[in-house]
C-alpha cells in the first residue's frame, strides 16, 4: 500500500506543492510548525535514511540545501530547522523520508531539538 505522501507525489491527494524536479518534491506541510513548513521528500518510498539510495540522497540533499534559503525568505525567518524524524522511536509518523524545513524566528520560544536521554 502507498504511502500518503507518494499519493501526494500521484496527485492523487492534493498538497500545496512548492518545488518538483525528477527525484523530489515539497510541499508545505498540512499542521504547520511555523509559517512556511516545508517536507522535501523522495518521490520514491524508503521509510528510513538507510534505506535510500546513494544517488537519491544526493538529490534528496540538493533539493534541501536549495530549498532552505528559499523557504527562509519567503516567510522572512531568521533561521530554520532542518530535521528527519528517522524512524518511528524517533516521532516518524509517516513511514516515507522526508525533511522538516521549519521556519524559525528571533524569541519564537521553540528552543533546539534535544535528544532524549535514556
Ligand atoms: P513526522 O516526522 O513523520 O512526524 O512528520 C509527518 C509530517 O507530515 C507532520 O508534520 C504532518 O503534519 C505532515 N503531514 C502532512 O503534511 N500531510 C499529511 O497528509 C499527513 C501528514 I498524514
Amino acid at each position: 500500500m502507498s504511502t500518503i505522501f507518494s499519493r501526494i507525489v500521484d496527485g492523487e491527494i492534493p498538497a500545496r506543492v512548492v518545488y518538483e524536479d525528477e527525484t523530489t518534491v515539497a510541499f508545505l506541510d498540512a499542521n504547520p510548525m511555523s509559517p512556511g513548513h516545508t517536507l522535501v521528500i523522495p518521490k520514491s518510498e524508503f521509510e528510513r535514511l538507510n534505506d535510500v539510495p546513494d544517488d537519491v540522497a544526493s538529490d534528496l540533499y540538493a533539493s534541501i540545501h536549495r530549498l532552505v534559503p528559499v523557504v527562509e525568505d519567503a516567510v522572512d525567518a531568521d533561521a530554520s530547522t532542518v530535521a528527519f524524524n528517522n524512524g518511528e522511536a524517533a516521532g516518524q509518523e509517516v513511514p516515507h523520508v522526508h525533511c522538516h524545513i521549519i521556519p524559525r524566528f528571533d524569541g519564537d520560544g521553540g528552543g533546539p531539538i534535544h535528544m532524549v536521554a535514556g
